[in-house]
């Protein structure tokens, strides 16, 4: 079985979309959310048979993420925002990789070319982070924030990370790496956004380069 999962906080005017998008290409996936909402969202994902795990107040992406991974009953965990943003028809492709070919964890990376989606600040600084994290890592690597992901249930339960602060999907990407799991990516596509982002870019920037930094030197 797979899980996909997903956060959520706020997201009333997408979680509908997001979750029959994914019921019509994994029918008998489970559909897990962690719930930080204010509004209806909560309501609307159970309605539509979704497992929902309320964390309120809110705990940050980081602790929703910890939270998603470590509760989806699945062999592999399918992770999207909740936002419209992603694909669903990528999930089956990416949860095979994983099943059938051998891979712990599957990245899907937005940064073919720039999506239209994307402001070019926020282009620029995922291209830098993820061309600096490729010549620190050995292989090329182009999207290092991706919420996009099929991992490993296995692999996750043993990863250790540090589910506090921003840019959590960096060292989910870089950790694994440098124990030596699997780790393959695609390319996908990414739309335009429905609802507000709750992104902090300079946060964001600043834990990136520590995520980086703190995975290529262990302590
Ligand atoms: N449960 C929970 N979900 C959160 C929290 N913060 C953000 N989210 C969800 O996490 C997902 C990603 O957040 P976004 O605001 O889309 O951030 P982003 O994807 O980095 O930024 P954009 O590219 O602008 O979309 C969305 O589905 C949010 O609803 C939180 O504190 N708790
Ligand atoms: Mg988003």
């Amino acid at each position: 079985m797979i899980t996909v999962a997903t956060i959520t906080m706020n997201e009333e005017n997408a979680v509908g979309k997001v979750i029959a998008d994914i019921r019509a290409v994994v029918p008998d996936a489970e559909i897990l959310i962690v719930d930080s909402s204010k509004d209806r969202t909560p309501e609307i994902a159970s309605a539509l048979g979704a497992t929902v795990v309320r964390q309120f107040p809110p705990r940050g992406y980081g602790l929703a993420m910890e939270t998603a991974l470590r509760s989806g009953r699945g062999s592999v965990v399918v992770t999207l925002d909740c936002d419209d943003t992603y694909p669903a028809e990528a999930i089956p492709v990416l949860a095979g990789m994983v099943e059938d070919g051998g891979f712990d964890l599957v990245d899907g990376s937005r940064l073919k070319s720039k999506p239209q989606a994307m402001p070019w600040l926020n282009y620029w600084a995922n291209k830098g982070f993820a061309i600096i994290a490729s010549v620190c890592f050995g292989r090329r690597l182009t999207d290092l924030h991706s919420g996009m992901r099929a991992y490993r249930k296995s692999m996750i339960d043993r990863l250790e990370f540090d589910a506090s602060g921003p840019a959590l999907p960096v060292e989910l990407l870089l950790k694994p790496i440098e124990l030596g799991f699997r780790v393959g990516a695609i390319f996908i596509s990414y739309r335009e956004r429905v609802g507000t982002s709750t992104m902090q870019p300079l946060a964001s920037a600043w834990w990136t380069a520590r995520r980086i930094f703190s995975c290529l030197f262990p302590r």
